[in-house]
């Protein structure tokens, strides 16, 4: 932490002036227990300072840049040095190896390359934990299933949603869960529930972990799921930090949801002191008598910007999710739809499938709304369409939200 402050301070600029306007003249000034004092940083920040205002290492010691994947609009853009790409492939390799990878492994990697942190985490992590990584990245089911009929690896990494996407497909050529290799999968880069985690270890055959981190901190490997985590994710605490904040600002106990904030004590190409970033979880502490020592954190049940508020009522799309898929009739494929055509009476609109083109639309859609009012206390109109017919997410993020707003 004291070095951290000290490396921003020595950087000048955005952060460091709101360090020594919040009193602190050098890393000594603050410990772990002063944190919660000192001030935020945001997505607001690094936009209103695009594309590298926030940079703290000098231009030569940028080895790479990655970006997010724009999801709320704008894009981001991070540089890292040399040293901040260690840091990542030893929180990826960590994540891997928790997960069960070994040396012997065959990462089949369909997250995307690119800016986008997804590919290249995972890619790097593979090779650092000295197994193999194939860098198939999104995209072309034909090349992806056959690489996996020749190759058989172990380990499939990509977005949840593209996850339900490749099983499926498979399927319909005729392939099933048994004659894939498939052992491990992780899966993150976007909100997913229980639900569909039952849907995709039975689509593919495998043990489906989450895995979670966004770009501004480092990309994936901020936390990981691990075989022996009870279903909590484990942080990479020691090299971010992890702080939970209510909406006003003021941290909340342990094991309570509020927006995660996250301060990197280790990076030095753009190093964040408590950075916000929107995503809703809880933290909580390591499995007791645990050798993992490193807190946890639930998974992410959405970020803050696509809550959806209908007549005074908040709702995450992914507990829309989860009410929905444990209807076994309904397929996981949906949309919400925040309908704001008429201000004075906003609806809640949500598109699913069934899994059988025989289910009986009414049925379904009554059943379905009866069970999204009692479980989330929220009135919706639900309409059933034809299986196949709601948009897959056939490479990277699935959009589950949409929104129609007045005059649309
Ligand atoms: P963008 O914000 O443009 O999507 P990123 O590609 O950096 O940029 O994605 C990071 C975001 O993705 C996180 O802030 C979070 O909202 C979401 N995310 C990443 N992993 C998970 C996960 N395992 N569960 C839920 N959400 C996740
Ligand atoms: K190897």
């Amino acid at each position: 932490m004291q070095r951290l402050v000290d490396r921003l301070l020595a950087a000048g600029g955005v952060q460091a002036g709101r360090l020594r306007d919040s009193g602190v003249r050098r890393g000594s000034d603050v410990g772990l227990d002063e944190l919660h004092q000192l001030p935020f940083v945001t997505k607001q920040d690094l936009w209103d300072h695009y594309p590298f205002g926030l940079r703290a290492a000098p231009e030569t010691d940028v080895v790479c840049i990655h970006g997010t994947s724009g999801t709320l609009g704008r894009q981001t853009l991070v540089p890292y040095t040399a040293h901040d790409m260690d840091v990542w492939s030893e929180v990826m390799a960590r994540a891997l190896a928790g997960a069960g990878v070994t040396r012997r492994g065959l990462v089949h990697n369909a997250f995307g390359y690119g800016l986008f942190t997804g590919g290249q985490g995972l890619h790097q992590g593979a090779m650092r934990l000295g197994a193999s990584v194939l860098p198939v990245s999104g995209g072309g089911t034909d090349l992806q299933l056959r690489l996996m009929l020749d190759l058989r690896p172990d380990v499939l990494c990509c977005t949840p949603s593209y996850a339900i996407y490749l099983g499926e497909s498979f399927r319909s050529t005729g392939i099933t869960a048994d004659q894939l290799s498939l052992r491990i999968g992780l899966f993150g880069a976007e909100p997913w529930t229980e639900q569909m985690r039952i849907e995709i270890e039975r689509l593919l055959g495998l043990r489906a972990l989450n895995i979670y981190g966004l770009t501004e901190i480092i990309g994936p490997g901020v936390a990981c799921e691990s075989l022996d985590s009870e279903g909590l994710l484990n942080i990479a605490e020691d090299h971010f930090y992890p702080e939970v904040i209510g909406t006003d600002g003021e941290p909340v106990p342990d094991g309570e949801p509020g927006e995660l904030v996250f301060t990197t004590l280790t990076k030095t190409g753009l190093p964040l002191l408590r950075y916000r970033t929107g995503d809703v979880a809880a933290v909580c502490g390591p499995v007791p008598g645990s050798a993992r020592t490193l807190r946890r954190m639930t998974r992410v049940i959405g970020r803050s910007d696509d809550m959806l508020i209908i007549r005074g009522v908040n709702v995450f799309p992914a507990e829309v999710e989860a009410v929905l898929l444990e209807d076994d009739r309904v397929a996981p494929h949906y949309l919400v739809v925040e309908d704001r055509r008429d201000s004075s009476r906003p609806e809640l609109r949500i598109a699913v499938e069934p899994y059988s083109a025989a289910e009986d639309a009414a049925v379904l859609e009554r059943d379905l709304a009866a069970a999204l009012q009692q479980r989330l206390g929220i009135t919706c109109v639900v309409r059933m369409f034809a299986p196949g017919h709601i948009p897959r997410a056939t490479s990277g993020k699935a959009r589950r939200v949409v929104r129609w707003n007045h005059g649309v």
